[in-house]
């Protein structure tokens, strides 16, 4: 995807169990910027990264570089440079899937270890909320996340409940950390690059979102 006008790159990573719908929601968002919706996800085998531009209310534009974690998520063959070099992060979680909320503390920790000092902006996600057959309560959920210093929302890729909301939110927890100091740019630190693009005045905006949903 072009990134014309775009003044910085943020990385954000998707993690969590396997079949959570991660490679959904991520395609999801993805397609939602070109009005299209690509067919069912092939399970996910290597690196696979997704592209989107997004213009952020203090005024930034940003490309939001975002990462699959590609099947690697089932033999946790996750790499700490991976971690490392990521800005944001989603912690995906099946709120019909018990096992999968569970595991959530391991994946923060997982980040957390590799990290360092730096500074992640996280964001727990109840994925497939369009399901009734839940595992995982609204309630309990809001806790765990309350309990981890995140914020907390329920997605669905299946019935697009949420999932703009969901990126939005993050990149713009990650500009507010930006321009209060609490992130900053690091030479050898790929989770937040300025892109030295002129502003392109012919770039199309973006698509709103079909608002918010009931689930
Ligand atoms: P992963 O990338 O975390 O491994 P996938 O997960 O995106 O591959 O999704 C795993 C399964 O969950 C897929 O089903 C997919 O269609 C389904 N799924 C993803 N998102 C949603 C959602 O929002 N709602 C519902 N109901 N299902 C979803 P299959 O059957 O193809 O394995
Ligand atoms: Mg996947």
């Amino acid at each position: 995807m072009e990134a014309a006008g775009c003044s910085y790159q943020f990385r954000i990573a998707l993690l969590g169990d396997a079949a959570v719908g991660k490679t959904s929601l991520l395609r999801r968002y993805v397609a939602g910027a070109r009005g299209a919706v690509e067919p069912e996800p092939e399970p996910t085998v290597g690196v696979e990264f997704y592209s989107r531009a997004l213009q952020l209310p203090a005024g930034l534009r940003v490309k939001l570089q975002l990462w699959d974690t590609a099947g690697h998520e089932r033999f946790r063959t996750i790499t700490r440079s991976f971690y490392r070099n990521m800005v944001g992060v989603l912690l995906v979680f099946d709120v019909t899937n018990r096992e999968s909320f569970e595991h959530i503390q391991a994946w923060h920790q997982e980040v957390l270890s590799s990290q360092g000092p730096d500074k992640v902006i996280f964001l727990l996600i109840g994925h497939k909320c369009d399901l009734s057959s839940r595992s995982v309560s609204t309630q309990e959920a809001e806790e765990l996340a309350a309990s981890l210093g995140m914020a907390f929302m329920e997605t669905s890729a299946k019935s697009n409940c949420n999932v703009d909301l969901a990126f939005d939110t993050v990149a713009r927890a990650i500009e507010q950390a930006l321009q209060q100091g609490d992130i900053n740019l690091e030479e050898d630190w790929a989770g937040v690059r300025l892109l030295h693009r002129a502003p392109n005045p012919r770039s199309p905006s973006r698509k709103q979102d079909s608002g918010p949903c009931q689930c």
